[in-house]
């Protein structure tokens, strides 16, 4: 892998037609050689860990592995659950600087998930906690296998899927934690591991 892992990134956002949204996408943000790389790296080096969430006062492994990394006044509250961040690491540092000139932000903190087959997902949420602050924008870069990505309007219920595919970049900003939820569904078909990264600024 070349010193600068991602000088070879491409810009090329494209806004997402959605009311109330400010959303963006780009498929082929990182080459898939890259992003696959960058996949069989962080799934070796980061520092994982499965957290378990109390629903109907039992307590729940929830279905994915994830791991915070950032800036030490960077702590994130979240399903009940409070992560303090790890220190960063030089990938993340670099694709951090790199996804602040291309959405034209800061951050300070990154959530990884690891989603190790079908039946790891996440259910539908906004990312609205107030530590994220007014119309937050969240960089969300997706490495290995290609997963859907499904938007709910919270007024109208009219759903969008998008498939995020190895090396994209999805961006949301504005409104769209507002009027929006968002999930990754379960699939039942035998699927390869994904990681996604949410890079974020917390107040
Ligand atoms: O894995 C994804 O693309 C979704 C991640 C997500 O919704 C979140 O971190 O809030």
């Amino acid at each position: 892998m070349q010193q600068d892992l991602f000088s070879s990134h491409q810009t090329g956002l494209s806004q997402m037609p959605m009311q109330d949204a400010d959303v963006h996408y780009q498929a082929d943000f990182l080459d898939s050689g890259t992003a696959t790389e960058l996949y069989q790296k962080l799934q070796s080096k980061l520092a994982w860990q499965q957290d378990s969430i109390q629903v109907y006062g039992r307590k729940v492994k929830i279905p994915r592995f994830q791991a915070w990394y950032g800036d030490k006044e960077a702590n994130y509250q979240y399903s009940g659950l409070s992560m303090q961040p790890n220190p960063w690491i030089k990938e993340l540092a670099q694709l951090k600087l790199t996804l602040e000139q291309v959405c034209k932000t800061k951050f300070n903190s990154v959530l990884a998930n690891w989603y190790r087959n079908g039946q790891d997902s996440m259910g539908w949420h906004g990312d609205n906690e107030p530590e994220l602050g007014y119309q937050p924008i969240i960089a969300s870069l997706t490495l290995g296998q290609t997963r859907d990505f499904d938007f709910k309007h919270i007024h109208t219920g009219q759903k969008v899927r998008l498939p995020l595919q190895n090396g994209s970049l999805l961006m949301m900003a504005g409104n769209t934690q507002k009027f929006w939820q968002h999930s990754l569904p379960k699939r039942s078909q035998s699927l390869g591991g994904r990681i996604n990264l949410t890079f974020r600024q917390i107040f």
